[in-house]
């Protein structure tokens, strides 16, 4: 049903519009023709046409406890993007007792990565679903890519635009995470002295109970933080080796400081 939507706004654009600025970044090919659309559009040279979708892959990474999930909400609550936490849905996933999510406990709890291929089906699958249902705008990854094999899935099937990377000092990540508060069920991250909740102990939305997560115990985050730089860390220079220009380096220790800084570059990206 959102495949045939999607096709009939994209259908309609193409119609309507010969003009439109339509900056590739992701492809569908629709069986037909499509009179007067100009080669930036699609090609209409044969039955088959293809037209580009008018979507933006942003990926943000950085190490655990840097503020992904912090800049992630309001990056969406900005541009209105889609995100996707992999920790999120892992933690959905353990929640509902998946057969991804009881596969994932363990290797959660002792701070190691879920194995690739498991990960990569997960993210992959539910980012093609989303994908049918937009027909422009922009989604936010955080979280996936953590190794380079995950990074090459990744760039085989929905290559990204942008990698916004966190560079953000160990010591003080040491200190965030003790304080963290989650609410498992959206993903809101709270703080007991950076970004308390209203009312203690409860999320500011819906009022249920906030949480403490099992892996931020600090001998649970050095193990993270040592995966990061074995394992994460060498997919910035995967994505620089593609093209250097699409990773955007964001340095500092403190979210409110970063963060316009995210702003500005997003401003002219998206
Ligand atoms: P996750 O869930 O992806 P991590 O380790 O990548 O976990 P995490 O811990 O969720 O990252 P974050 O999102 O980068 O951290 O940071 P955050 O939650 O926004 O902020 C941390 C705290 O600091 C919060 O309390 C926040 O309020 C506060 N804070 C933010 N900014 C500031 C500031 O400026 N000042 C102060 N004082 N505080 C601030 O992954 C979990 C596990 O899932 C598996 C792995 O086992 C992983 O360990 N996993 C995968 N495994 C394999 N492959 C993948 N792709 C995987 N993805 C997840
Ligand atoms: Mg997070």
């Amino acid at each position: 049903m959102n495949l045939v939507l999607a096709i009939l706004i994209l259908t309609a654009r193409c119609a309507a519009s010969a003009e439109t600025d339509l900056t590739p970044s992701t492809g569908i090919e629709i069986q037909g023709h499509c009179p007067g659309v100009s080669e930036k559009q699609g090609d209409c040279s044969s039955s088959t046409m293809t037209i580009s979708k008018l979507i933006r892959r942003l990926i943000i990474m950085g190490p655990p406890g840097s503020g992904k999930g912090t800049v992630s909400g309001r990056i969406q609550k900005t541009y209105d993007s889609f995100h996707l936490s992999s920790g999120d849905l892992l933690r959905s996933q353990i929640a509902a007792k998946t057969k991804e999510g009881i596969l994932a406990e363990g290797f959660i709890a002792n701070g190691t990565l879920v194995p690739d291929d498991v990960m990569v089906n997960l993210i992959l699958s539910a980012l093609k679903s989303q994908e049918l249902q937009m027909s422009s705008g922009s989604w936010l990854l955080d979280g996936f890519p953590r190794t380079t094999s995950q990074a090459a899935a990744l760039h085989g099937s929905l290559p990204a635009d942008f990698v916004i990377n966190l560079d953000v000092p160990f010591d003080v990540i040491i200190d965030r995470v003790k304080g963290r508060w989650v609410h498992l069920p959206s993903g809101r991250v709270y703080n007991e002295d950076w970004n308390p909740p209203k009312e203690n102990g409860k999320d500011d939305v819906t009022g249920e109970p906030l949480t403490k997560r099992d892996d931020d115990k600090p001998e649970t985050v050095a193990t993270r933080l040592t995966a990061y730089q074995r394992q994460t860390q060498p997919v910035l220079d995967f994505y620089r080796g593609i093209d250097a220009s699409i990773v955007k380096n964001f340095k500092g220790s403190e979210t409110n400081v970063i963060w316009p800084m995210i702003k500005e570059f997003l401003d002219e990206k998206l």
